[in-house]
C-alpha cells in the first residue's frame, strides 16, 4: 500500500517553494519527533512513574503534573538542539526560554506552545494535546526578545496540534490548507490520514462548559438557547459535546462540524484560554480549514498581543456557526467587546 509519511509530506511541500531554505521543514520535523516521545509517555501514563504532581505551580497558578513537565522539557530540548528556533514561549514557563547555544541562537523562528493541554484529563485516560504556533522572529540580531512573540496570529508561518487520543494525530498548516497525520505506533511513523481538512459548511455540535452559564455574557446565553431550539430544518436542537481538552474538542468539531466556545465571563472578561499558544494556533487552522475564529467581535488572528500569557475569548468553528454566535454577542453583549 502506498502511504505518505509526515517527513515525506513536509519535504515535498518545501519543494513547492524553491526559495525555502528547509528550516521550517526541519522545525516541523523536530516537533513531530518530540510528539512521538510525549505520545510514548502519555500511553504509559497509568503505569505510575509519570503520574501525579511534581509539586510545582506554573505561571497560571495551576499545579503542574509530571506529564506537563515531561512534555515541556521534551519540546524544549528538541527545538533547542534543532537549530531553527531561537526561543520558546511555553504555557509552563513564565518567561520566554531563549536559546543561546551556538546551533540555535541564530534560528529564524520562535515557537509559542502549550506542551500538554487539557492536563486535568491525564489521570482519567481522556484525550489531551499539544498546541504550537510558529512565527518568524522580528528581531534580526542577537538573542530573541519578547517582541518576537508579540505578533498577531495573522503573522503565523505555521501552527498545529497533536492529539493524544484513541489514536495520536498531528494536524498542521503552513498557510496552505490543513493536513492531518495519524501515528502508526507499530512503525513509529505519522502517516497522512486526513489530507486537506475542511470544516463542513455548518454543523450541529456546540462545545462549551455550560456549568459556567450564570457567568456567561447574555449573548452566549441567548446563543445556547438558539442551539437548543427545536427546528429540524436547521438541524436544531444541536448536540453538546465537551471534553475539556481543547485539542480534542477542536479536532472532533473540525471533522464533524461544530462550534467551540470559551467565552469571556463576568468573572474573567477575557475567558481562560491563552491567545498566543491556544487561541491563535486553533484560529489559524480553523481559517485554513474554511472556518472562522472570533472573540465575538473581532478575528482572533488580528488581536495584537501585549503579553505572552494573555487570554482571549474564543468562538471557533464553521463560518456560518461562528457568525451566528457573533450576531448574538454583538446584539446582546456589547459590553464584552474587548478594548484592543
Ligand atoms: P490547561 O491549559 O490548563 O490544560 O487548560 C486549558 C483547557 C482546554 O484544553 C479546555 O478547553 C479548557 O481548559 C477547559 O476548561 P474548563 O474546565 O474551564 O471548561
Ligand atoms: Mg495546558
Amino acid at each position: 500500500m502506498k502511504f505518505k509519511t509526515l517527513t515525506e509530506f513536509i519535504i515535498e511541500k518545501q519543494a513547492e517553494y524553491p526559495q525555502a531554505s528547509g528550516n521550517l521543514t526541519r522545525l516541523l520535523n523536530d516537533i513531530g519527533i518530540a510528539a512521538k516521545f510525549v505520545n510514548r509517555e502519555v500511553n504509559r501514563a497509568g503505569l505510575g512513574e509519570v503520574m501525579g504532581y511534581v509539586g510545582e505551580v506554573n505561571v497560571q497558578g495551576e499545579e503542574q503534573k509530571k506529564l506537563d513537565v515531561y512534555a515541556n522539557n521534551q519540546f524544549i530540548s528538541a527545538l533547542r538542539s534543532g537549530g531553527e528556533c531561537c526561543a520558546i514561549g511555553s504555557e509552563e514557563n513564565e518567561e520566554i526560554i531563549i536559546f543561546d547555544n551556538e546551533s540555535s541562537k541564530y534560528g529564524k523562528y520562535v515557537v509559542a506552545m502549550d506542551p500538554l493541554d487539557g492536563s486535568s484529563n491525564i489521570e482519567s485516560n481522556v484525550s489531551i494535546g499539544t498546541l504550537f504556533s510558529i512565527y518568524l522572529r522580528r528581531t534580526v540580531r542577537g538573542t530573541a526578545k519578547m517582541e518576537d512573540f508579540l505578533q498577531p496570529g495573522r503573522n503565523l508561518v505555521a501552527a498545529g496540534y497533536v492529539l493524544y487520543g484513541s489514536s495520536t494525530v498531528l494536524v498542521y498548516s503552513t498557510g496552505n490548507g490543513v493536513n492531518g497525520f495519524t501515528l502508526d505506533p507499530s512503525v513509529g511513523l505519522f502517516i497522512l490520514s486526513h489530507p486537506d481538512m475542511k470544516y463542513p459548511e455548518t454543523g450541529n455540535i456546540y462545545s462549551i462548559n455550560e456549568a459556567s452559564y450564570n457567568y456567561f455574557p447574555e449573548g452566549v446565553k441567548q446563543y445556547i438557547h438558539y442551539c437548543q431550539e427545536d427546528e429540524p430544518a436547521t438541524g436544531r436542537p444541536y448536540s453538546t459535546r465537551y471534553i475539556g481538552s481543547m485539542v480534542a474538542d477542536i479536532h472532533r468539531n473540525l471533522i464533524r462540524g461544530g462550534i467551540f466556545i470559551y467565552p469571556g465571563t463576568t468573572k474573567s472578561k477575557t475567558g481562560k484560554l491563552r491567545l498566543l499558544y491556544e487561541c491563535n494556533p486553533v484560529a489559524f487552522l480553523a481559517e485554513q480549514a474554511g472556518g472562522k475564529a472570533s472573540d465575538g467581535f473581532k478575528r482572533i488572528l488580528d488581536i495584537e498581543p501585549t503579553a505572552l500569557h494573555q487570554r482571549a475569548p474564543i468562538f471557533v468553528g464553521p463560518s456560518a456557526m461562528v457568525e451566528k454566535a457573533e450576531e448574538f454577542m454583538q446584539a446582546h453583549s456589547p459590553e464584552f467587546k474587548p478594548e484592543h
